[in-house]
């Protein structure tokens, strides 16, 4: 499970997210990743289509540009990471998992990307 439910981020930030699957099930059975969504994609959606997308470790090819980020998939006592950029627009970004079922089992979370530092704040 994700147990990060929420990153907080300076726009341009780098990142770096590390994943690691502790599992003893095959990779068919179980395995995990991460994957940043552009801002206002219907997350719900991405999951529905990434279920039709095993042949692409669940990356559905047709929404490529609504992801940010992403990792490959972290089957058991694998480690994944990537490193990005986080957008220069500050908002609300969605990540997921998007292995079957998991989204729908809550591994999903909001990336923060804060605004300019202002006295409004
Ligand atoms: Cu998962």
């Amino acid at each position: 499970m994700l147990l990060l439910e929420t990153i907080t981020a300076q726009p341009g930030e780098e990142i770096r997210i590390r994943l690691k699957t502790e599992s003893t099930l095959p990779a068919s059975a179980m395995a995990h990743n991460w994957i940043l969504l552009a801002m206002g994609v219907d997350a719900q959606a991405f999951a529905n289509a990434a279920v039709q997308a095993k042949d692409n470790d669940y990356i559905p090819s047709d929404r490529q540009d609504e992801i940010l980020a992403e990792t490959g998939l972290a089957a058991g006592g694998e480690t994944v990471e990537v490193t990005f950029t986080a957008p220069e627009e500050p908002g609300d970004y969605d990540y997921i998992c998007s292995f079957p079922g998991h989204f729908a089992a809550g591994m999903k979370g909001v990336l923060t990307v804060e605004g300019s530092s202002g006295s409004d704040m």
